[in-house]
Parts: structure tokens; C-alpha cells; sequence
């Protein structure tokens, strides 16, 4: 029920297009190809291809307000930025109540990094969100991001399987993790979840927009719901970021649950 605000025609697929790495990861990420890589190029995109949702902090969803509003909004409530190095801590920053009913949000989105020293108060604010985006009818996407000094290897096939079954077990709708490096894996990863749709998390921009395709089909062979990607995307120029946008939402929708 939750899931039909993204994905009215009931498909069980989805393809987000982040851009919350401005906070994340800071300005460099756009510099590649800035008009790429601009708010407004961003929802140009995810109009013409229709995307499931564009993923903006509240900032960002403050500035857009108004600009191609049929496009829906998935709004990040929590984040950091990479400056500090010592264990990850990403706290809410916006509330699911101004989300909906400020932003407009058809979905929201927090980051939980388990593994880090402040694992339990992500995960107790994160069950709150929850319970907030049950109350206001919005489903909840869980970024699982296992890091910190207890994590070694963020992408091990049990760290990702267990990623997933923490988002599970926390009522996430979605849960978008990291490529664990093989199709078996992730089909462990998409077990692990039950009815938590599981997402790959796009990652750093591959050389050729086929590397990243052919791991997308994996995913959707293995069980995966689909994609949450941005720089594969908008650090190539407009053109090649149309031309595999086309080939993302083409590769998404011919997949059925
Ligand atoms: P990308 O497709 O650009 O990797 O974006 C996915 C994403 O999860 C963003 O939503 C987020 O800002 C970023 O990756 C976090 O990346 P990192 O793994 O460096 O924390």
C-alpha cells in the first residue's frame, strides 16, 4: 500500500536518482560535468525518464520547490559530510511531518550505518521514522551502509546479507545496499530481507555505462527491486547521462517480481 506513492502501476520495480552526495561527499562530485549536475538537469532527467523518485536533502527539496512538480520527491531526513573521519554518525535533520507535508515527499530515506559506535541510536531513530512514515502514509527507504572500525569489509556477502535483514527487521519498505560482488550474494541479500524490497546503491562512476548496466541485471535476476543511482549517471555529460538513464528505466521495467 505504502509502495504504490512510488510506483502507481504496482510494477515492484524502482529506480531512484540520488543527489544527496552534496552533502555526502561535498562539491567535488559535480565537478565532472556541473550542468549534469544540476538540481534542476537532475529533474529534467528523472521527468523525461521517469524516474521513480529524485532524492534530495531538505535543502535542496527547499530550493526545487515548484520545479517540475509532478516528479516525486524522496526526501533523505538524515546525513553527514565526510570531513571527520572517526566513526560514522548520521543524525535526522528533518522530520518525516515536514517532509510530507512541507516538501511534498512521496517517500523518505535514512542512513544506518551498523557496525559504528552509534549504531543503537540510528537504529532507535530510524524505528522512529518508521513509525512517522506509517502515520503519514509515506514509505520508508533505508540506506544500510554497515561502517566504522568493527567493518572491514563493508561489502562482504554476510555484512550486505546482513544489512538487508537489519532493514527488514526495522520495517523499512526499501533497502538500497552496496554490489557484494557476485549474483549469489545479492540473491542472499534479497532472501535476507523477506519483504524489504532490496535496491543497489549505484557507486562511483564506472568507465563504461555497460559495466554498471550488466551489474544492474544481476541485481534484477538475483530478486533485486531495482537501483538508487547518481553519479553513474550525472558525472557523464547530458547526453551520455540521458542515454543511460534510458537504458536503467528500459533494464528496470522489463524485470517482473
Ligand atoms: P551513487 O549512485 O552516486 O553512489 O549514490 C548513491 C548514494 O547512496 C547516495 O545516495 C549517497 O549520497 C552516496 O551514495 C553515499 O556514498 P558513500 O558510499 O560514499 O557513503
Amino acid at each position: 500500500m505504502y509502495l504504490e506513492k512510488l510506483d502507481p502501476e504496482g510494477s515492484g520495480r524502482f529506480a531512484f536518482l540520488a543527489y544527496d552526495q552534496g552533502l555526502e561527499h561535498g562539491p567535488a562530485d559535480f565537478r565532472p560535468n556541473p550542468p549534469s549536475a544540476s538540481p534542476q538537469f537532475v529533474l529534467e532527467l528523472a521527468r523525461d525518464y521517469g524516474y521513480s523518485a529524485v532524492v534530495f536533502q531538505q535543502g535542496v527539496a527547499l530550493a526545487t520547490h515548484g520545479v517540475y512538480p509532478e516528479v516525486p520527491r524522496l526526501i533523505k531526513l538524515n546525513g553527514r559530510a565526510n570531513l571527520y573521519k572517526g566513526e560514522p554518525d548520521s543524525r535526522l535533520l528533518c522530520s518525516v511531518e515536514f517532509a510530507v507535508r512541507a516538501l511534498g515527499a512521496r517517500a523518505v530515506g535514512y542512513t544506518l550505518n551498523p557496525g559504528s559506535e552509534q549504531e543503537g541510536r540510528m537504529f532507535a531513530e530510524f524505528a522512529q521514522v518508521v513509525r512517522d512514515g506509517r502515520s503519514f502514509g509515506v514509505p520508508v527507504v533505508a540506506w544500510v551502509y554497515p561502517r566504522g572500525k568493527a567493518v572491514p569489509n563493508d561489502t562482504a556477502p554476510e555484512v550486505i546479507a546482513y544489512a538487508t535483514r537489519i532493514a527488514f527487521e526495522l520495517g523499512a519498505d526499501i533497502a538500497k545496499v552496496k554490489w557484494p560482488g557476485d549474483f549469489e550474494s545479492f540473491r542472499w541479500a534479497c532472501e535476507a530481507a523477506q519483504t524489504t524490497r532490496v535496491v543497489l546503491s549505484g557507486g562511483v562512476k564506472t568507465e563504461e555505462p555497460k559495466e554498471f548496466l550488466d551489474v544492474l541485471s544481476q541485481v534484477l535476476e538475483a530478486g533485486g527491486a531495482g537501483v538508487a543511482v547518481g553519479r553513474n549517471v550525472w558525472q557523464r555529460p547530458a547526453v551520455e547521462a540521458r542515454a543511460i538513464s534510458k537504458e536503467i528505466l528500459a533494464l528496470v521495467r522489463s524485470y517482473r517480481p
